[in-house]
């Protein structure tokens, strides 16, 4: 039976585990390392297992299977989908495949994250108990000990499936089994509260999701040789400016906004100059929801205050930002009005009042910027007025830079609140939390882009789990050249522009190269890309200028000009001015995406996978068409087949040279070759049988963890060896 030799499996896991465990720690320690330890003996272990598979086996009808590697008959996608249903209506929520998670989104508490759930799950090998996200993150944090290495969980799944909760499970899961012995440094509580003020300030309600992750986040948390969390550093990705200025129906803008005019102290909104109705703010209500029943913004409020004060912002800091935060408000509100000769002026003076106050701009300084644009003539520079349509643009402009340059700010400050300032060798493990895959009714540059980002991620995935040699995605073909030329070209020559260039993709379309029958659904200013997750079809209006992302020089010396610390400093005045090329939005993204993938590339992998079950959001509603898809896309169902195909257990080169090379006369101490090669000569010296193991790109693909526990045991021995004979030799010193 499957589920027996599986069972045998990680018994033989469980005895490995052990003799690292007992390896790496000789003294007895409190708190999550205590629980690691506690001697348990292997048969205790194995009964655990079998007891655990025993009982879900019997109740196997109801409840479905913990582990789909135990699934029968495991290729079928229709069984796939009966477990995750059947588990799904029984509010077990996670399932593995192997070691990967799969969750689906309950949309409802299940009560299940407390901290006796977390002190259960620690210690604990998988199969012990019934899968849970403590586990996996326990059993990541235990091989970081046990191997001395960096692991990242990847979380995927497409908007609001859960990827953003499950990031924030995981920390609270170190956060409070790990805590830090030091007492000047609380790291488990900054790594905690850093959230709600990042989510406050890059989360906002969509028609998905009604807190929805409008910026990419990876987060490093890192541990010392005991495994105690002692820092961490956030990297955040394209966070969706255009958001600050345009909301479309049904989504609101970030909850910050929000929070503050409904939670905001009387006195602190007469400072700002806000009024207590969100109504009365242009940016705002575009979509006509500032009201969400799921959201309570005034308590939201509270915690962002609270968690402000524990990652060490100054109360001269917080003034700052809320400062920022009310003048882009008090922007969105100014208006504009045509003089005699259609230039334009501005018509509410007490917004523009407001905007100069709360940044320490001098009003006529600000209101020339607004205006006004500098040009540079041959010998000297020249004012040229705007058109009011220009005003406005600049206008919002204005209020996206100075949102988005503040968030970056409040990344950078949050980064130094976590900062550990110990050199010493760390081990991090990274914990990525992107925008989810999302299609609209109608799709811009913001979609294309986090669609483009989750693309990437997959072809990540497949090529860290599924394949050794990567498939290249033509879509990185899409070139954007033409945005650098504002003036000359247009979103439309943008268009054409693609399609000569990547017209013959099978995976790109457009109204000019579509067929007949799916012309009609395309309009002419359309494309329509093929990702992984599903067709999307992106209206290409406003795509140069999203992407040029222009600012006028003339409003970024404007800000120059500011006595708010924050904004003086996200505007220097050494910033390289507009002659040269500013890079692309798309351009930047890209490369910062490349750089990711290098950060993940030098890590372990650990997967999360997030399913949406419904698209209402609701409770205890299986939409069977809509799981299906995202188990197809996910990759679902052939990560299950190479699971059951074996060559699951996986080590990279250097790191299985590494800890196995005493083994093996040629390999000890140093090997001078590459580490394939070390490893080749290693394996041969061992006697791996040939359809034991296969070489991949990078690493090792071992079938049996037999064979790879088989060796640590021989290390394990050789190691004790050496230090009987170093312990006599040396005996008496
Ligand atoms: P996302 O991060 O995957 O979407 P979230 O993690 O924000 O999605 O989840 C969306 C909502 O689903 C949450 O606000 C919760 O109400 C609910 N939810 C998710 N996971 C759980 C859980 N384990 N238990 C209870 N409720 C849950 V996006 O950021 O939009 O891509 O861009
Ligand atoms: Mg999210």
């Amino acid at each position: 039976m499957q589920w027996r030799k599986h069972s045998a499996e990680l018994a033989d896991q469980c005895e490995a585990g052990d003799a690292d465990v007992q390896v790496q720690f000789g003294k007895k320690e409190e708190g999550h390392r205590q629980a690691l330890r506690t001697p348990r003996s292997l048969e205790d272990r194995c009964n655990r297992i079998l007891r655990n598979m025993e009982a879900s086996l019997t109740a196997r009808d109801r409840v479905g299977i913990q582990d789909f590697v135990l699934l029968d008959p495991y290729t079928s996608e229709s069984a796939f989908l009966d477990n995750l249903r059947k588990r799904f209506h029984e509010n077990l929520i996670y399932t593995y495949i192997g070691t990967l998670l799969v969750s689906v989104n309950p949309y409802k508490d299940l009560g299940i994250y407390s901290k006796k759930q977390m002190d259960t799950y620690m210690g604990v090998n998988f199969f012990e108990l019934p899968p849970h996200i403590y586990a996996l993150a326990d059993n990541v944090f235990r091989t970081m000990l046990s191997e001395f290495n960096n692991h990242f969980i990847l979380i995927s799944g497409e908007s609001g499936a859960g990827k953003t909760e499950a990031s924030k499970k995981i920390l609270q899961f170190y956060a409070v089994s790990c805590p830090s012995t030091s007492l000047l440094n609380n790291v488990g509580d900054r790594l905690l509260l850093s959230n709600p003020v990042l989510e406050a300030f890059g989360n906002a309600k969509t028609l998905k999701n009604d807190n929805s992750s409008r910026f990419g986040k990876y987060m490093d948390i890192q541990f010392d040789y005991r495994g105690e969390a002692v820092g961490g550093h956030i990297l955040s990705y394209l966070l969706e400016k255009s958001r600050v200025v345009h909301q479309n129906h049904g989504e609101r803008n970030f909850h910050i906004f929000y929070q503050l005019v409904e939670g905001g102290e009387e006195d602190l909104l007469r400072w700002l100059g806000l009024e207590r109705n969100c109504k009365n703010y242009r940016y705002l209500v575009q979509g006509d929801c500032a009201k969400v029943s799921s959201i309570n913004d005034k308590s939201d409020w509270k915690t962002v205050r609270k968690a402000l004060a524990v990652i060490d912002f100054s109360e001269s800091d917080t003034e700052h930002l809320f400062a920022i935060i009310a003048s882009v408000l008090h922007l969105g509100n100014l208006k504009f009005e045509a003089d005699a000769r259609g230039y334009a002026t501005v018509k509410n003076y007490q917004e523009l009042h407001w905007v100069s106050k709360l940044l320490g701009i001098p009003n006529q300084v600000l209101q020339q910027g607004l205006t006004h644009r500098k040009i540079e003539a041959k010998t000297e520079e020249v004012l040229s007025p705007f058109s009011v349509e220009h005003a406005v643009y600049a206008r919002d402009a204005l209020a996206k830079a100075i949102y988005g340059r503040t968030f970056n700010w409040l990344v950078n400050k949050i980064n130094e609140s976590l900062a550990n300032q110990d050199s010493s060798r760390k081990m991090v493990i990274g914990l990525l939390d992107i925008y989810g895959f999302e299609v609209f009714s109608v799709n811009s540059f913001e979609q294309f882009c986090i669609n483009y980002c989750n693309e990437k991620l997959q072809q990540l995935f497949i090529q860290l789990t599924l394949k050794s040699e990567q498939e290249e995605y033509e879509l990185e073909g899409i070139e954007d050249e033409e945005c650098l030329r504002p003036g000359e070209a247009t979103d439309l020559t943008f268009l054409e522009k693609m399609e000569e260039k990547i017209g013959g993709h099978p995976h790109f379309v457009t109204h000019k190269l579509a067929d007949k029958n799916t012309r009609k659904t395309l309009e002419r200013g359309d494309f329509r890309l093929l990702h992984y997750a599903g067709e999307v079809t992106y209206c290409v209006v406003g795509f140069l200028d999203k992407n040029n992302d222009l600012l006028y020089r003339s409003g970024k010396e404007v800000m120059q000009h500011s006595k708010n610390a924050i904004i003086k400093h996200c505007f220097p005045s050494s910033e390289p001015d507009s002659k040269k090329r500013p890079e692309t939005v798309v351009t930047q993204f890209k490369s910062s995406l490349v750089g990711l993938t290098e950060i993940l590339m030098s890590k372990e992998p650990w997967y999360v996978r997030c399913i949406k079950p419904n698209e209402a959001k609701q409770p205890a509603k299986f939409d069977d068409v809509l799981v299906r898809h995202q188990i197809k896309y996910l990759g679902l169902m052939e990560h299950l087949r190479v699971r059951r195909a074996g060559f699951a257990y996986r080590r990279r080169y250097e790191v299985f040279l590494q800890r196995y090379k005493a083994l093996c006369p040629d390999t000890w101490p140093n090997w001078k070759g590459t580490p394939e090669e070390g490893v080749r000569c290693l394996i041969k010296h061992l006697g791996y049988k040939t359809d034991e193991y296969k070489f991949g790109r990078t690493k090792i693909f071992i079938r049996h963890p037999r064979t790879l526990f088989a060796t640590e045991d021989a290390f394990q021995v050789c190691k004790h060896q050496l230090a009987t004979r170093i312990q006599a030799k040396y005996k008496g010193w």
